[in-house]
């Protein structure tokens, strides 16, 4: 038996939070709305970085309540919480020494990842890190398959860097049960398998007992996102653990202003979805996006109010 495993299947429902600078801008740019996923909006409405790095020192949270976030989570029923420390746009939601471009260099007085890491542990929650392997803002990192020479030795230099921040976070936030890593299609990456495997080792034996979604690996893995993504849930028992997550809307997962497209889920279908997952041994991480001054948008809590009902009721939180 594994007690990691066993903790984290017995947990089942989690809650991912996407939070980052672009969270101030709700999916709109120059007053109109960017098609696509608000956390997308550097690349969906070509901002140019010089542009999107300012948002960093609009970053004032104003309203953040880490005791909040983690008592309204519990309510809901969740037993875990995976937050993005850095998103594609490579802000990290945290002070790393490996790098300017983070909270540190932003007005807020919050230090997000330490205060959120302690209160979901006060609450009786699990604390898991989101951590993406794309950066379109480190000038090591290579979105092409690392042919030539120079781009090898860049790449290193990335891999590096992206072993010292995994090392701050897995050491200066206390107990953290695993990280969920994003962006695996990564030619870079999924070319070169080894990579993902040498990455695993190391951060097994630095912390014995982590967590690690698949996408870490190689490409040909069954990922998360094969079982879940949207709404394709599996329709029969995958034979191997797994994870849904999900967004409310059609597809952002970073704060949107207006939600437009079709596919807003209900707490019916979201707690359907929930069951469902349940029911095939699965987890299920029902996303939040708050927003860029720290408070819940409405939206998100009109759902989580009624399904943490739910859970109550049925004797599940
Ligand atoms: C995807 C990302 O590109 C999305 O922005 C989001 O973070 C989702 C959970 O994973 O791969």
């Amino acid at each position: 038996t594994d007690p990691a495993m066993e903790k984290w299947r017995d947990n089942r429902f989690g809650c991912f939070i996407h939070f980052g600078t672009y969270s101030i801008l709700g999916g709109q740019w120059n007053g109109k709305e960017v098609p696509g996923a608000a956390e997308w909006i550097k690349v969906g409405g070509r901002i140019p970085s010089a542009e999107y790095d300012k948002l960093v020192k609009q970053f004032t949270l104003e309203n953040f309540d880490a005791k909040k976030w983690a008592a309204d989570i519990r309510r809901m029923g969740a037993k875990y919480v995976i937050i993005t420390t850095k998103h594609h746009d490579g802000f990290c939601l945290w002070d790393s020494k490996l790098t300017d471009y983070d909270i540190g260099s932003s007005p807020t007085k919050h230090a997000v990842l330490k205060e959120l890491a302690d209160a979901v542990r006060a609450e009786g929650m699990d604390m898991y890190f989101y951590y993406s392997i794309i950066d379109w803002h480190h000038p090591d990192y290579r979105a092409a398959d690392p042919k030539t020479p120079e781009d090898q030795a860049a790449y290193a230099r990335y891999l590096e860097f992206m072993k010292g921040q995994l090392k701050e976070l897995l050491t200066d936030f206390g107990d953290i049960k695993g990280l969920w890593f994003d962006g695996r299609w990564d030619a870079s990456y999924k070319n070169h398998p080894d990579i993902g495997k040498g990455l695993e080792a190391w951060l097994r034996e630095l912390k014995p007992g982590i967590v690690l979604g698949d996408r870490v690996r190689a490409y040909d893995s069954f990922a998360d996102y094969n079982s879940g993504y949207e709404r394709k849930l599996p329709k029969t028992q995958p034979l191997l653990d797994w994870e849904a997550c999900m967004t409310i809307p059609e597809n952002s997962w970073g704060y949107h202003k207006t939600w437009s497209g079709v596919g807003r889920k209900t707490p019916k279908t979201l707690l359907e979805m929930l069951v469902r997952s349940a029911a095939m041994s699965g987890n299920f991480v029902l996303n939040i996006g708050p927003k860029g001054d720290g408070s819940f948008n409405e939206k998100d809590v009109e759902r989580m109010e009624p399904i943490g009902v739910w859970m109550k009721s049925n004797g599940a939180s």
